[in-house]
């Protein structure tokens, strides 16, 4: 999979891509993120990539121009799935969608600034939008971070153990039971027996148990409809 990321502040995102699991994937040739700066796609002497809105009122717009010139630059290189903007009126991102995400071979985001992008930018070159979640950041960049996170690790040998991503929370919409390691005792607090037992059947439906118990708890809002529930397996 290849991202190619378009920005006007590059430097938000030169760190998270350099790190970690995202790191290895890359390393692995399994996941490829380019961070584009907007500015030299800009125009005239000043390389100029936004603009007062017309009709008045306070804050730049980005211009099409510019975006249009650095998405038919990345268009001529290669094929893409998807076109994303991310904006605070987009689709919230969820587990779902960074799973059919995965699936893509090229995706562009492009990162929305000041009061946002010029609407035929919208209209003439996206393909998905998407928000993060019901706050506003002061650009898309950490948001598309966040989705490029997300997908990323679900691509098949980006984790060491493939079946962890199987187990995240959400994936099974409930949320991950709670996890222990060494040492079984702490100050009193011990690690839950059946645990210890060896018997993966009973781990097993602990853990089912565990998540139910949690999701209700925390998130009753999942647990509506058939959330976790094939087979009707909560009552
Ligand atoms: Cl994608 N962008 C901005 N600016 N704010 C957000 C967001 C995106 N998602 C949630 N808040």
């Amino acid at each position: 999979m290849r991202i190619d990321i378009i920005t006007v502040v590059p430097n938000l995102l030169r760190g998270p891509f350099d790190h970690s699991i995202l790191k290895r994937a890359e390393q692995k040739g399994l996941a490829k993120v380019e961070v584009h700066d907007l500015r030299p796609y800009g125009i005239g002497n000043q390389k100029s990539i936004d603009d007062y809105a017309f009709g008045g009122g306070a804050g730049m717009v980005m211009m099409i121009e510019p975006i249009a010139n650095c998405i038919e630059t990345l268009r001529s290189q290669r094929t893409y799935d998807e076109v994303i903007y991310m904006t605070p009126d987009g689709e919230t991102f969820c587990q779902p969608v960074a799973n059919a995400l995965s699936l893509k071979e090229n995706l562009i985001i492009l990162c929305g600034h000041y009061k946002g992008v010029d609407e035929r930018v919208r209209q003439h070159f996206i393909t998905k939008e998407i928000s993060i979640g019901d706050y506003v950041l002061s650009g898309g960049e950490l948001a598309a971070a966040v989705v490029a996170d997300a997908v990323i690790r679900l691509i098949p040998g980006v984790l060491n153990d493939e079946t962890s991503a199987l187990t995240d929370s959400f994936q099974d919409g409930l949320l991950a039971p709670p996890v222990y390691t060494r040492p079984a005792e702490y100050h009193g607090m011990k690690v839950p027996e059946v645990l210890l037992s060896g018997h993966a059947a009973k781990i097993e439906n602990w853990r089912f148990e565990e998540s139910v118990r949690r999701t209700r708890q925390r998130r009753p809002d999942l647990m509506g409809s058939s959330a976790g529930n094939e087979g009707g397996k909560i009552d």
